[in-house]
């Protein structure tokens, strides 16, 4: 069977050898993965997003550039010196680009990493109000890649001014971060705006954001612009509130809503991290996705990213493509991203095809039980990372709704250099909270039996294969023909 993961390192000639082979040997290869209940046009602009399609972030890169930092309000998690915490992972600083070093940047990441589709503007600052420099980056950008997918991040202050122009250059993702719909709550998030050249503070300031944030989402929907919005969890502020937030954007045509936890660290300096606010336990978290279930459709695969990531969700090659490694000139070369589509577009069916079979097993089990399950990969759909070099899992419930993805775990990394360390597992433990099984594609006995412990079964027996059907395997050892242990 034809596997991405026999192609990494991904390299034309492997793909094209693959390719030559003959590939997929299921009779669903090739078929489109589209979900029966989607119309074909939104298929289209979402099926290569690694954001806006959780399947798509198996096989598909994005890469975002800072090319806008200024912004026009303050947010309590957030810290000037850092990245913008509305898209992006507090506490980083990323690499500032004119919109010429962008292009070139764009290119040669392009010649480089064959899964790249969508190029992001998600701050540091508003990519709205820093909108020149928004508009002369993507306007370059395109004349080089006609089909990259181009999608902005912005806090919506400004956005309305902007939709029209977003709808000329056929930017079909949009974000917009929405913390609240009642300003009471939006005055205990945001100290203050600047807006056409006033500065407004307070409930007053949160009343004129919220009124944006609503128009700018009615302008994206009544265009056909798919809406993602992002909405920071704030334990004690708007954590229950969001229930509401979730029914606003829904009626007003909002695609996906990503809830994410606010990161609050004292060390990076912001307001809610000198004050003590703190962020949902992962727990918490799936706690209110599960709520918010049937209202509009969550993201549950968010990484909240770097403001200059490169790579699949969850990997980050940005470090090789920084400013003093770019060559001053580079042209594009399409072939790259055009093999590595083909390869996709025969796996791909035939994933969907073993996904839905795996879903339907566990659903018609009729166990009545649960089981979360991490996921050790490294992309493809597959279980092919191995324990001790996971850097995060994929956490997958397994129950009367089938197969669901309901997010990740971030660990760090228990194995280097050929050694496990004790005080890494425990983090990893912690970060397993809730977990009863890790799949992977190879394990020791010692991380296993630590596991084993504290209640976690963990196997390699499913290495390789697909994730969806592993874990329906996994649930019918479980569930379906006795207790057989899970261990390999
Ligand atoms: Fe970037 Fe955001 Fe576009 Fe994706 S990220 S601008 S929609 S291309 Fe994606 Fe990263 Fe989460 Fe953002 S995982 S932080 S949701
Ligand atoms: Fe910071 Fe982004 Fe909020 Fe601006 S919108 S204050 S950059 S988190």
């Amino acid at each position: 069977m034809l596997s991405l993961d026999q192609l990494q390192p991904v390299d034309l000639d492997a793909m094209r050898a693959k390719l030559s082979e003959g590939g997929c040997s299921s009779s669903s290869c090739g078929s489109s993965a589209k979900p029966d209940d989607m119309a074909a046009e939104v298929w289209e602009k979402i099926k290569d997003h690694p954001c806006y399609s959780e399947e798509a972030h198996h096989y598909f890169a994005r890469m975002h550039v800072a090319v806008a930092p200024a912004c026009n309000i303050q947010c309590n998690y957030c810290n000037r010196k850092y990245d913008c915490a509305n898209e992006s992972r507090p506490g980083v600083v990323s690499e500032k680009l004119t919109p010429e070093q962008a292009r070139r940047k764009v290119v040669t990441v392009a010649n480089e990493v064959p899964q790249l589709s969508v190029l992001g503007i998600a701050g540091p600052g508003d990519a709205c109000y820093d909108w020149r420099k928004t508009k002369a980056t993507f306007t370059e950008v395109v004349k080089d890649i006609p089909d990259i997918k181009l999608c902005i991040s912005t806090n919506g202050l400004a956005l309305p001014d902007h939709v029209d122009e977003l709808a000329e250059m056929n930017v079909d993702h949009v974000t917009i971060t929405i913390n609240m719909v009642d300003p009471e709550i939006g005055a205990k998030i945001y100290p203050w705006i600047y807006f056409r050249n006033k500065r407004y503070h307070g409930v007053e300031a949160s009343q004129l954001l919220h009124e944006r944030q609503m128009l700018g989402l009615e302008m994206l929907s009544a265009r056909g612009i798919l809406t993602k919005i992002n909405s920071v969890m704030i334990p004690g502020i708007n954590d229950e509130h969001l229930l509401e937030v979730n029914k606003w954007v829904k009626e007003r045509g909002a695609f996906l809503h990503n809830v994410m936890p606010l990161i609050s660290d004292p060390a990076h300096g912001t307001h809610y991290g000198l004050t003590g606010q703190r962020g949902p336990t992962p727990m918490e978290l799936k706690a209110l996705q599960d709520k918010l279930e049937g209202g509009a459709k969550l993201m549950r695969h968010c990484r909240q990213c770097r403001a200059d990531a490169v790579g699949l969700l969850g990997e980050d090659r940005g470090q090789e493509f920084t400013l003093d490694q770019l060559p001053e000139e580079i042209a594009y070369d399409a072939s790259k991203r055009a093999a590595y589509r083909d390869v996709v577009a025969k796996e791909r069916g035939d994933h969907v095809a073993a996904k839905g079979a795996a879903i339907e097993e566990v659903k018609s089990a009729g166990a009545g039980e649960n089981l979360l399950i991490a996921i050790a990969t490294k992309g493809g759909g597959r279980i092919n990372e191995h324990f001790g070099h996971a850097k995060e899992f994929q956490i997958y419930e397994a129950g009367s709704k089938g197969i669901v993805f309901v997010g990740h775990r971030k660990v760090e990394q228990y194995c280097l250099g050929g050694f496990g360390e004790d005080a890494t597992l425990d983090g990893m433990i912690a970060a397993l909270e809730g977990v009863n099984l890790v799949l992977c594609a190879k394990i020791g006995e010692c991380p296993k039996d630590q596991l084993k412990a504290v209640g976690i079964e963990a196997s390699d027996a499913w290495g390789f294969e697909y994730i969806e059907s592993s874990i329906a395997a996994a649930y019918r050892e479980k569930f379906g023909g006795g207790d057989i242990a899970l261990i390999a």
